[in-house]
Order: structure tokens, then sequence, then C-alpha cells
């Protein structure tokens, strides 16, 4: 079985990203059963969601988890849904602000994500991290990148687990915030996704919503 694992580059105010390092932590692992192919995709409109579907082509993997930094959060948050809506609070790394905008024009309002997320959620929580599903990825590159993931999966008819789980800041981002903000260490954030990964080997599929 072969993982894509994805992360995001630095933006905002912020000169690290919990998911760039989670991801180069994950790089230079072996796993029992499966392997990891890992990127650290781009904080732009164009280039974050081109970068992450170059990867997919290129690796064809057989399940992507997509992590991102989510400033606020008290733990890691297992998205449910990517909503059809561009509407940035900040500019991306490339100066872009886009406001009140369609992800596809054509496309769905919303995708659910493909992952089983409440089995990855108990299982996070069995491994000693706090772990909350969430209803909202935001309207930034984080929900961008998932639902066009899901977009194109859909389109290609490819039955791939896929989804995104957003991370709180490291300790030693949010210690530098007035008021300080949430955190966990990456360590911990190292053994939630290698969870999620090691869950996804054994029960890779969704179940169905009633
Ligand atoms: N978090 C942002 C974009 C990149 C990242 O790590 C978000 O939540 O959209």
């Amino acid at each position: 079985m072969k993982f894509l694992v994805t992360g995001f580059e630095p933006f905002g105010t912020s000169t690290i990203n919990p998911s760039a390092q989670v991801v180069q932590a994950l790089a230079g692992r072996q796993f029992n059963g499966f392997v990891v192919e890992t990127a650290v995709l781009p904080v732009q409109r164009h280039l974050g969601p081109q970068t992450l579907l170059n990867h997919v082509q290129q690796h064809q993997p057989d399940a992507v988890i997509c992590l991102g930094e989510a400033g606020g959060r008290t733990a890691v948050s297992i998205e449910r849904i990517a909503v059809n809506l561009l509407d940035f609070g900040i500019a991306d790394n490339n100066g872009l602000v886009v406001q009140d905008e369609p992800i596809a024009p054509d496309g769905p309002a919303a995708y659910f994500a493909t992952l089983p997320v409440r089995t990855l959620q108990q299982a996070v929580l069995a491994a000693g991290i706090p772990a909350e599903l969430s209803l909202s990825a935001g309207a930034f590159l984080c929900n961008q990148v998932m639902y066009e993931l899901l977009h194109f999966l859909a389109g290609q008819q490819l039955a791939v687990p896929a989804g995104f789980v957003h991370l709180p800041l490291l300790p030693e981002q949010a210690a530098s915030q007035k008021p300080p903000r949430p955190s966990m260490a990456l360590e911990g954030m190292v053994t939630a996704v290698t969870t999620i990964l090691h869950t996804l080997h054994h029960v890779p599929q969704a179940p169905t919503l009633a």
C-alpha cells in the first residue's frame, strides 16, 4: 500500500508550519507494510492544488492525507467536509486575496472526506493524542486542496480514500502570540499522523453515511 502525505509551507507571518515538519519527520521513516510518499505544497491559490494533483498523478497512491496548520485549534482536527468556496482572510504566499469565489464553478457545493473519519479520530484518541472531527477546513488553501483533491478523484472515478487533517500550532509558534494560543508538540502530531496511516492500512474505506 502506498500513501501520499502532504503538508504546507509556512504562510502569513509565520516562518514555520507544523504540517511541513510532520511531513519531514515521516519522509525518512520505514513503515511495516506500506510506503509513504511526501510533499510540501505552496500556499498559493494555483500552485498549491496543482502541485498536489501532480504528486497524485506521479505516485498513484492508494490513499491521500493532506495536512495543514490551523492556529487556535486545540486538537488534531480530522476534517469531514470541503466546501466549494474561496474566501481568503489573508493573502496567499503570492499576495493574492480571493473573496466569494467558487473553487470549481460547475462543481458540487461540497465533498465529504472519503476517509473513515470517526475510526481515525478514535484511533488517535486511543494513542493518547487529543483529536476531534471538524465541520469546516475554512475557506483558504487547506479547504481548497481538499476540495480539488476530492473533485479530481471523483472526476476520474478513482476510489482512493482522501481527506484533510488540520494540526494545532507548535509550542514555539503559540508562545510568541499574545495571548498564547493552544499548541501541540511535534512528537504528538507525528504520533497522530502515524496512527492515522496504520489505521488506514487496516480500514481504508469510509463507511457509507446513512
Ligand atoms: N493552513 C492554511 C493554509 C496552509 C496551512 O497550513 C489553511 O488552513 O487553509
